[in-house]
């Protein structure tokens, strides 16, 4: 697992071929990595454990993940990390594609990245609002809206462990920078948003059944690829909530500050 976490510091997302575990197996894994979170406002968790959301498309159920994104930054304390496991693949496709904000932000000229320093933006549950509308109307969807939160988050934050800092709006969940009016935000944003397309940024991966991504959400981006339907696609996800190590660290030095007087 310190391998692994280094790898993440180092890469910002780790492949591990040939695994396949099971349910409660793949969220000991997230667990060595931190406390994970059980239960998901919108996907369903596995029967065997609760702390394992499956993410099942095909037929006529569309994939909502094509689109870049941190996982959940509508709220306060994102995940710090997600592990997700390739279950039933389709034939061909459904490649997932991640990119390093960090790259994307070191890219932007360096005027334009010092006045985002300055910037904070909204972040809401955004597409997620869809099946909650569906499936019971205003009052389901302000449910939802409300059971997910939203957060205000810096446009420029720094990676907690290495400093280094990066572009923090993505398309699914960015949805207003504080202060600014409706046209200058979303050009500002659409800019920003262009910028993590470039393939420079990206690398992709083809799963193969067992296939394990764990990628650290501070400082990545994700899209999965929606080309595949009617096939099935399904994939067993944790979200890591904490970063385990880290809290140690804080703690630790807590403790000698407290001894030190
Ligand atoms: O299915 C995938 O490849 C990625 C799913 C995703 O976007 C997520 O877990 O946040």
């Amino acid at each position: 697992m310190d391998a692994i976490y280094a790898g993440l510091l180092d890469h910002h997302v780790v492949f591990i071929e040939g695994s396949s575990l099971g349910p409660r197996e793949l969220s000991t894994l997230g667990r060595g990595l931190g406390a994970v979170v059980n239960n998901h406002h919108s996907y369903v968790t596995h029967p065997d454990d609760r702390d394992v959301v499956v993410l099942e498309w095909g037929g006529d159920k569309r994939p909502d993940a094509a689109e870049w994104h941190s996982d959940m930054t509508y709220k306060a304390e994102p995940p710090f990390a997600s592990v997700l496991q390739a279950v039933t693949l389709p034939p061909v496709g459904g490649d997932t594609l991640w990119a390093s904000m960090f790259s994307v932000f070191d890219s932007l000229p360096a005027g334009l990245r010092s006045e985002l320093g300055e910037m904070e933006a909204v972040h809401d549950m955004g597409a997620f609002r869809t099946p909650a509308y569906r499936s019971g109307g205003n009052e389901a969807m302000m449910a939802a809206l409300d059971d997910a939160g939203s957060a205000v988050h810096p446009v420029v934050a720094h990676h907690p462990v290495t400093g280094r800092p990066y572009l923090n709006v993505s398309e699914s969940f960015t949805r207003w920078i504080i202060g600014m009016s409706a046209p200058e935000s979303a050009r500002l944003l659409t800019m920003l948003f262009d910028a993590v397309n470039r393939p420079e940024h990206q690398v992709r991966l083809r799963w193969r059944p067992g296939t394990i991504a764990i990628w650290d959400n501070r400082g990545s981006q994700h899209y999965a690829i929606d080309d595949y339907l009617p096939h099935r696609r399904v994939m067993h996800r944790v979200a890591v909530v904490t970063d385990g190590r880290l809290e140690q660290r804080r703690s630790e030095l807590a403790d000698a500050d407290v001894a030190a007087g």
